[in-house]
């Protein structure tokens, strides 16, 4: 059991006990410090983890840092994907990557994502962020070694929140039925998740007694004592004919005072008095070159900064939001819109909000806050999409109006089969909030964010589909959607503060798109447009289209202004806050009175762009008539950590990029004009 060199066999470095107690402590210092310097991440589960992980790298894994691919490697797999740092720390210190990088943590194009991703940094055995779904990895690698004639231990380290995932159980389940004692898994046992005590949010214990009955052997522990974690990953090699769990009880935030047992410190960054008064506590201080490290994740993120603005297309000036000294916006996120919509019309006793593990972020639980009388009507699931879905089917098809949010990948993706079959096939009254999506988790990176959910949802039979386009519309649309709207019902938004571009004057009719036009230069953006209802709207033989839906509706607006001051050209935005039932009206006037259409999705193209071009190319008012069409969109790969407004850039979703599509379809509009064959009626 070592750090090995997979050529000679010889021990690279054997670490006593108390080499691995120090170890673990330096590595919390480099993790509180890469926390600060990504201004985001999990304090708390990476401490807890920290002494299991020193150990497990340094001491128990069998493995190469010179040769990571090595075949006979024992394998790590890190389910709890959010505890990446203390993965990060694991492999540096073992000599996999240079301590020093991991400072880049969550940064455009770092090796080291907010969520672990192979493809980026030897070391990492696989990908992960969606909780629950390592074990079973483990049960495929396992199953392969066993094919394979191979003896390595696959290791697997979770959280004990993650245990309410039921994956993880099926996982469980499968390696007690087929003896897999190549299999070690290790859970985190901190007693907190992000919405409080595991016991409270969804009781996972006795974990031991549920292990054990599927046929595991189980290792309760301390999991701060070096001693007793070096011991239990020797006795667990020496299992044989089933595979072994080893709990380790620990403290979130384990070394720093004021972050121990902490729920707050889940997903909390520390800042930079914060951070010292941690390193202080820890001993460390002295020993952590924090200036030079974060002068190096300045340094990187300045390097980042200039690669995306030369990226960016340019015109006479600076139209960013808020770069000049008129046309000002107000910013704020649009997740509030939702959670200010549940707290005013929750009193309907037949609105039950279901928790799943994100519950503050998300503001589902601004329903209960303040509100003690609503107490039973809010229903903590734990991390458990799956089931809460189809409970949320149960409790509507007993006339209840039940509320289910998560990231939107989570609860629009984790659990699709759930939503078609539970709640869409019988046409239930269930409202899906696909919260944090598009690129507005940025940090957390591509596990986290949700650029393809629109297609399943607006895919499923029975399902509307609605995607406001800031905190007010937010609220609108959920407001109309819990208690007016009946069937399944699915609302997008976004974690990060967008654009405030609509108030209370506007129209906000479900199924009807909204024109906006610009009509000049103001102190507030906002003023500056003019927003109608679309079946209200008279054509102004605009020049073009634009077509926008959620946080792109602003930026198609900012585009319409680039391209009246640069181009002097006019644009109709049409804001389609409803994708499903789609204004197909709307989109057919707009295409025949103007003749270019751009789409604008914060999505991969082609949830909006597709059923666009669907509606237009089968519109008998349009056949035989030219048109010119483009997309701005996510081009078919996945996300990256990165600030959101830096992966708009990185993922060409800006104004100035639908601007730029813009005018390449003006060219060939004039070119049509000319000849005479366009559209434009
Ligand atoms: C499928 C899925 N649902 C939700 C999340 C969001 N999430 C990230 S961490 C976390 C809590 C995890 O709790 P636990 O396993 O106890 O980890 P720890 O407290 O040790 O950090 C949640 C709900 C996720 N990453 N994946």
């Amino acid at each position: 059991m070592a750090l090995k060199d997979s050529t000679t066999g010889n021990v690279i470095r054997d670490y006593s006990i108390e080499q691995l107690r120090d170890a673990a402590n330096l590595m919390r210092g480099y993790d509180l410090l890469a926390l600060c310097a990504a201004g985001s991440g999990h304090a708390g589960g990476t401490l807890s983890v920290m002494d299991i992980t020193a150990a497990l790298y340094l001491h128990a894994a069998n493995h190469d840092p010179h040769n990571p691919s090595w075949p006979d490697r024992d394998r790590i797999v890190w389910s709890a994907g959010h505890k990446a740092p203390s993965l990060y720390l694991g492999l540096a210190f073992a000599g996999f990557c240079p301590l020093d990088d991991v400072v880049t943590l969550r940064k455009l194009n770092s090796p080291f994502q907010g969520h672990p991703h192979w493809l980026k940094l030897p070391g990492v055995e696989i990908s992960t962020g969606s909780l629950g779904q390592g074990l079973s990895i483990s049960v495929g690698m396992a199953l392969a070694a066993r094919l394979d004639g191979k003896y390595h231990k696959i290791f697997c380290l979770m959280g004990d929140g993650e245990q309410q995932e039921g994956q993880i159980w099926e996982a469980a389940m499968e390696a007690g039925h087929f003896h897999l004692d190549n299999i070690v898994g290790i859970v985190d046992c901190n007693r907190l998740q992000i919405d409080g005590w595991v016991k409270d949010v969804m009781q996972v214990e006795p974990l031991s007694d549920k292990y054990s009955s599927f046929g595991w052997e189980v290792l309760r522990i301390d999991g701060h004592d070096m001693n007793q974690i070096v011991d239990a990953f020797q006795k667990a090699r020496a299992v044989v004919g089933k595979p072994v769990v080893i709990l380790a009880d620990t403290i979130k935030g384990k070394g720093v005072s004021f972050m121990e047992n902490q729920a707050g410190w889940h997903g909390k960054p520390p800042n930079r008095e914060q951070l010292d008064a941690a390193l202080e506590e820890l001993g460390i201080g002295e020993r952590i070159p924090v200036d030079s490290l974060l002068d190096k994740a300045k340094n990187y993120q300045a390097a980042v900064e200039r690669k995306l603005q030369s990226k960016m297309p340019r015109f006479s000036r600076d139209y960013w939001w808020n770069a000049g000294d008129n046309m000002k916006v107000k910013m704020e996120p649009t997740r509030k819109g939702f959670g200010q919509a549940l707290a005013q019309n929750g009193d309907d006793e037949r609105v039950v909000c279901l928790g799943l593990d994100i519950s503050g972020s998300i503001t589902i639980s601004d329903f209960y806050s303040g509100k003690p009388e609503r107490a039973s009507r809010w229903i903590s699931m734990g991390i458990a999409e799956q089931s809460a879905t189809s409970a949320a089917a149960g409790m509507a098809r007993e006339g209840k109006l039940p509320v289910l949010g998560s990231y939107a990948t989570f609860s629009a993706a984790r659990n699709l089969d759930q939503i078609r079959t539970s709640v869409c096939y019988p046409n239930l009254n269930v409202l899906i909030a696909g919260a944090h999506a598009g690129v507005s988790v940025g940090p957390d990176g591509a596990t986290h964010q949700a650029l393809e959910d629109l297609f399943a949802m607006q895919g499923l039979p029975n399902m509307s589909v609605v995607v406001p386009c800031d905190i007010v519309e937010t609220r609108k649309a959920t407001s109309y959607l819990l208690l007016e709207h009946v069937g399944p019902k699915y609302i997008r938004f976004a974690r990060e503060a967008t654009p405030i571009v609509t108030d209370e004057k506007t129209p906000f009719v479900f199924g009807q798109a909204n024109v906006i036009r610009l009509r000049g230069e103001t102190a507030n953006f906002a003023d500056a447009f003019e927003t109608r209802l679309a079946v209200d709207y008279k054509n102004e033989s605009e020049d073009l289209s634009i077509v926008a839906i959620g946080p792109m509706v602003p930026e198609a607006m900012r585009a319409a202004r680039i391209l009246k001051l640069e181009y002097g050209y006019e644009t109709r935005v049409l804001n389609l806050h409803t994708l499903k039932p789609i204004d197909a009206e709307a989109l057919i006037r707009a295409a025949r009175e103007t003749g270019v259409v751009v789409t604008a999705e914060e999505h991969q193209i082609g949830a909006l762009a597709w059923r666009v071009s669907s509606i237009l190319t089968e519109s008998r008012q349009l056949y035989g008539l030219h048109l010119i069409t483009g997309a701005i969109g996510v081009k078919d790969r996945f996300g990256d950590s990165g600030a959101p407004w830096e992966m708009i850039k990185e993922l060409e979703l800006s104004a100035e990029h639908i601007a730029q599509k813009a005018v390449e379809l003006m060219t060939f509009k004039k070119n049509s004009v000319a000849a005479g064959s366009l559209a434009i009626k």
